[in-house]
């Protein structure tokens, strides 16, 4: 199988910045690009995650199906904005009646790593914990193992071994709706054992005061990792889910170099602020393109749709050092 994640992706989805807007991050003036009811099985899609795949676009979605049974459907496009979903879930292909049960799965990321598409989710298994699985083809998806114990949600995969060893952020929860939460790291020398647990970074006030979580996989730079994250504010109303970005030093990715004080996206759309959920933008995917600085976010809006933000890397790591509290 060739290299399926260039670091050249010319066809990326792309809207330039509003005239007159003078935001480091701007959304696609047609989202929601993909609407809760786009199967017949759907009651709504959103969290999920893109990449490249044989120059088009495949994807693992969140598809809550009208029972409210959480689970992940395959897609593709050729443009990456319009999408083909399956009506059915991924079947999982694995040998351990233990783990290989179903319960539920969320919040997928998916991640070309040497030679095969790796996917992390939400699991469950006796409670949330971090599901890892495996394609080479997006026709055959293999179980691998939890990786973790549960309480655990979002489980982020870096793109490539660090000093050896296969990194996952994650963020130890609660079997609810966590009130609490911190990002941490583990690692592991083949995705199965996994352990060096490091603390990379915790609340701090205002739109990330109550819990963060890392979203799409990151970045990587010159200059270090580019994390975006979820970042959650409890209301009077409820939980509030914003996002910003941090950078992570290359080598050693615990140590947390900028991370943004004000948020980069918080819920302010119809699609954002109204649904299952309402005010939740909820990052699970970006794709870069290098040559242009560009890169497009997939977020999830009100738990509910599939939306798109566009930012450009020099921009964006500029206005990270300049409002930056680490
Ligand atoms: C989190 C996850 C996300 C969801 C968010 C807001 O705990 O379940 O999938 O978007 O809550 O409901």
């Amino acid at each position: 199988m060739t290299h399926q994640n260039p670091s050249a992706l010319p066809n990326i989805p792309w809207e330039d910045r509003p005239t007159g807007s003078s935001e480091v991050i701007w959304r696609y003036s047609a989202n929601p690009i993909i609407p809760r009811n786009l199967i017949p099985s759907s009651n709504s899609i959103f969290n999920s995650a893109a990449v490249p795949f044989n120059g088009k676009f495949a994807g693992v979605f969140r598809c809550d199906n009208k029972k409210r049974e959480m689970n992940l459907n395959r897609g593709f496009s050729d443009d990456g904005i319009n999408w083909k979903l399956d009506n059915d879930p991924i079947e999982w292909l694995s040998d351990d009646p233990e783990i290989g049960r179903y319960q539920y799965r969320y919040d997928p990321r998916v991640v070309w790593i040497e030679d095969r598409y790796w996917v992390t989710w939400c699991n469950g298994y006796h409670g949330p914990t971090i599901g890892v699985g495996y394609t080479y083809d997006f026709e055959k998806f293999h179980f691998l193992e939890n990786a973790l114990l549960p309480f655990n949600r979002n489980g982020v995969l870096f793109p490539r071994k660090i000093n050896g060893k296969f990194v996952m952020l994650n963020r130890p929860s609660d079997n609810g709706h966590t009130p609490f939460g911190d990002i941490y790291l583990s690692q592991s020398p083949d995705m199965m054992y996994w352990g060096e647990h490091r603390f990379v970074m915790g609340t701090k006030g205002g739109w990330q005061s109550t819990k963060i979580g890392a979203g799409p996989i990151p970045i990587e730079t010159p200059d270090g990792w580019l994390m975006f994250y979820h970042g959650v504010l409890t209301s009077c109303n409820g939980f509030i889910y914003s996002f910003g970005a941090a950078l992570l030093d290359l080598d050693q990715p615990w140590k947390v170099i900028y991370r943004s004080d004000p948020y980069l996206l918080s819920p302010q759309t119809l699609y954002e602020c109204v649904g299952d959920v309402p005010n939740v933008a909820f990052p699970c995917a970006a794709l870069y393109d290098e040559p242009t600085g560009r890169i497009t976010i997939y977020y999830g809006g009100a738990d509910t749709v599939t939306a798109l933000a566009f930012c450009k890397m020099d921009e964006l790591q500029d206005w990270l050092k300049q409002n930056s509290m680490v």
